[in-house]
């Protein structure tokens, strides 16, 4: 949604409950995943699928012109589930004991991309290539906008010393194209399902709620 939004196009969202998906979602999503976005009554499915087919076909273009620069953007793009998944399994961390193997695997992969940043960009951002949003940026905000909620009270840390990876989700979380992008409810249901998991982080929240 976030892509649809930069590019400012019309449409419906119809939101469903993954705990119990629909047939008719069942029948149009191959693995049963969100998202899907249904064109001309043909189904499309896989974020960056969906990002990619939308760049094709509705301006603004939102990859770099240069084809070098699009094609090391479309590798960090890669990069999103193995980043995704530690950043997920730190969310998840169950205790206070198990969080600084959780918290050296995110700073791992979180290096990466400061690195990245620093090498790659050439401006002062704040976002992935510069000042404006792009799909790279659209790849990562979803996670990085969680990061921010849940370091918000947990204050692990583990953004600390990653100054372009600060700036970067700071700018994602305060554009209305990500913002926007989730549900109004999202937060207190984010939040609340780390409560309901007893994650750690849900635990840090739950205390701040007495
Ligand atoms: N690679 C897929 C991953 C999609 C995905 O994992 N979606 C999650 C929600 S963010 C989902 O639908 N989970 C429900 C399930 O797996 O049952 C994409 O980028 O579209």
């Amino acid at each position: 949604m976030i892509v649809l939004r930069a590019k400012t196009v019309e449409f419906q969202v119809t939101y469903i409950d993954l705990s119990d998906k629909p047939d008719w979602f069942l029948e149009i999503s191959p693995h049963g995943k969100v998202p899907v976005l249904v064109v001309d009554g043909t189904p499309l499915f896989e974020s960056n699928a969906i990002a990619e087919f939308l760049e094709e076909t509705v301006d603004p273009p939102l990859h770099p012109r240069d084809p070098v620069q699009r094609a090391r953007n479309r590798a960090w793009t890669d990069f999103v589930p193995t980043f995704s998944d530690d950043v997920y399994d730190l969310f998840w961390c169950e205790n206070e004991a198990e969080l600084p193997e959780r918290l050296a695997a995110a700073r791992e992969r979180i290096a990466k991309l400061e690195a990245a940043i620093a090498e790659e960009r050439g401006n002062d951002g704040p976002y992935f290539n510069g000042d404006g949003i792009s799909l790279v940026d659209a790849a990562y905000a979803p996670f990085l906008h969680r990061l921010a909620i849940v370091e918000e009270k947990a204050k692990t840390g583990v953004l600390d010393g990653f100054p372009l990876v600060s700036a970067w989700t700071d700018a994602l979380v305060s554009d209305t194209c990500v913002t926007e992008s989730v549900h109004e409810s999202f937060r207190d249901r984010f939040v609340g399902n780390l409560v309901s998991r007893g994650c750690y982080a849900g635990a840090i929240f739950a205390e701040a709620a007495e």
